[in-house]
């Protein structure tokens, strides 16, 4: 038997799964392996981190494109997690590996300090103290602190269209952009966010040794040494050759200087980027186990959805929204929409994402206040297509399609009707995502759906609907950190030779649960057949038009 550690470092949480495998033969026998998962906690960055002051885990800022959060709150949480695990019955001396998955795109800019302090953490000392922060919940920047940058610029961010701009007319064009990165320039992106650091801090920027993603930041603090990236988190950043799955020098020299120098190496997923540092094992009682590169979000939910082939699509019902497919070779989105990215399988995943995800669907519901199952309700009560109603649901400024100007706008839709607002919130999503992922070229028949929302059947059934497809849920709604639990399992393996493929790592546990699917209702999918061409056709005029 053997343990595997799972972590998801989200926007708005620090969740942990551990999967215990019992049989040692990697896959070396016919018998799969029995997986299992036997410990599951969260935690709230809001509710449990509260000295930082975060909501929904993004710090207040005067400008609405900005979005930051804290990555020492990400490091305090994960000293938390460590905690939780150490008191639990677990028999940590069988844990073999772990690995992790990150909210994409967001930076950590560290100083020369960085490689020392986190080299020699001391177990007697909380892990954020030596970082350079008291718990005492002073927030001023420390004079010693490991970090260049107080803040971290996150997904949520829309304010470098300056630098997208810039760093597209050094490449060429957008096409151009997209052709080499997998994405044209998009203001979250790891780059436009560095470039934006540069312009704004010179001094800050000649004062960071070194940017981390939010996943290879974690994963250097559970190994005790700077650790590299993956090519699933390093796509998100438009500084990364798709097709060599190296820096891009081009794409380095057109976002800042000296870029090169203070960037992590990019490795394959399964790599393993060392031993679990002395202050866990000292402080926590935990073993030497093998850390494996973190990954992003949605990488590492293509494994936990079970998406190690072509031709299937999960759609990720969470803070965002996200469809992605695994893609064999990167075809790219030239309507510049979509993104793609590496996969942890050695292969593409092609992905739309949409920022108005639970947030959208939380706001609606809070506005009427209703509860989930009141929110139900009100599906159950209004007919497929709304009568007409629709809304472009853009609380806040959305990254598909590009609009900047946040506010939500009705079409024939009352702002006080409750069941209506919430049909049409839920209906918009659902169009959106099928309109906007038509670049992918997949005909959708089976949808693997995931992510906190995946729970309501309501919500899936409008899913089943807009695409006519069958709809399958599985029984851990938190894909990414399944599949983080699931990358530590495949690279333990890889690395002790034993060659376990991919089928046999998702087998019997990332695997839609026996349920019927939920069957798309041929009414309905008659009537969104329409509505969905309404709905393109309305969008450019929304977009262009006047919020309410
Ligand atoms: C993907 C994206 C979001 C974040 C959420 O491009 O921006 O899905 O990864 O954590």
């Amino acid at each position: 038997m053997a343990l595997y550690l799972g972590l998801d470092s989200s926007t708005q949480s620090l969740t942990a799964l551990v999967l215990e495998v019992e049989h040692d033969g990697h896959g070396r026998s016919d018998e799969p392996p029995r997986k299992s998962l036997v410990f599951e906690h969260s935690i709230s960055f809001d509710e449990n981190l509260p000295l930082y002051g975060t909501r929904h885990g993004v710090l207040p800022s005067e400008d609405p494109s900005v979005a930051v959060s804290s990555p020492l709150m990400w490091a305090e949480a994960l000293d938390q997690m460590f905690e939780a695990i150490a008191a639990s019955s677990l028999d940590l001396s069988q844990l073999a590996a772990i690995a992790g998955s990150a909210q994409q795109h967001g930076s950590v800019y560290l100083g020369p300090r960085a490689t020392e302090v986190i080299a020699g953490l001391v177990p007697s000392c909380p892990l954020v103290e030596q970082l350079g922060v008291t718990t005492s919940g002073n927030k001023e920047a420390p004079k010693k602190s490991v970090l260049s940058r107080q803040v971290s610029p996150i997904w949520m961010d829309s304010s470098t269209t300056e630098e997208c701009r810039e760093i597209t007319g050094a490449i060429g064009d957008a096409d151009q952009l997209a052709q080499l990165t997998g994405s044209r320039a998009f203001e979250r992106f790891t780059g436009p966010q560095i470039r934006k650091f540069y312009k704004h801090d010179p001094e800050g920027w000649e004062a960071t040794d070194r940017v981390h993603m939010v996943s290879s930041f974690m994963a250097s603090l559970l190994a005790g040494a700077h650790a590299p990236l993956d090519p699933g988190d390093a796509s998100g950043m438009n500084l990364m050759d798709l097709r060599t799955r190296d820096w891009s020098l081009e794409m380095l020299e057109a976002t800042a200087p000296k870029l090169a120098a203070k960037l992590p190496p990019i490795v394959p997923s399964s790599t393993i980027v060392g031993t679990l540092a002395p202050y866990w094992q000292h402080r926590f009682g935990f073993p030497p186990a093998k850390v494996v590169a973190w990954s992003g979000d949605n990488p590492c939910s293509l494994v936990g959805t079970g998406l190690i082939r072509e031709g299937q699509i999960a759609v990720s019902l969470g803070t965002s929204d996200t469809l992605f497919g695994l893609m064999r070779e990167p075809r790219v989105d030239r309507t510049g929409t979509g993104h793609v990215f590496g996969s942890p399988t050695g292969d593409y995943m092609g992905l739309t994402c949409f920022l108005n995800g639970s947030l959208a669907r939380e706001q609606v519901r809070n506005e009427h206040s209703l509860d989930w199952k009141g929110f139900s309700e009100m599906l159950r009560a209004t007919p497929p297509g709304n009568n007409g109603s629709i809304m472009f649901p853009w609380f806040e400024a959305e990254i598909t399609p590009d609009v900047r100007t946040p506010g939500v706008r009705r079409v024939d839709l009352a702002a006080g009707d409750k069941a209506r607002n919430v049909r049409a919130v839920v209906e918009a999503q659902m169009m959106a995502l099928a309109n906007h992922s038509r670049w992918m070229g997949v005909e959708v028949d089976v949808i693997h759906a995931t992510g906190g929302a995946a729970v309501n059947t309501d919500i899936l059934q409008v899913l089943a609907d807009v695409f006519e497809a069958k709809v399958r849920r599985f029984k851990v709604t938190n894909s990414a950190c399944l599949g983080a639990a699931l990358r530590a399992y495949h690279a333990e393996a890889t690395a002790n030779g034993s060659g376990l493929s991919w089928e046999k790592v998702v087998d019997g546990i990332a695997v839609p649960v026996a349920e019927s699917p939920i069957m798309p209702k041929q009414s309905s999918v008659k009537t969104y057949t329409r509505l969905r061409r309404r709905y393109a056709k309305l969008e450019p005029l929304a977009i262009s038009g006047c919020s309410d």
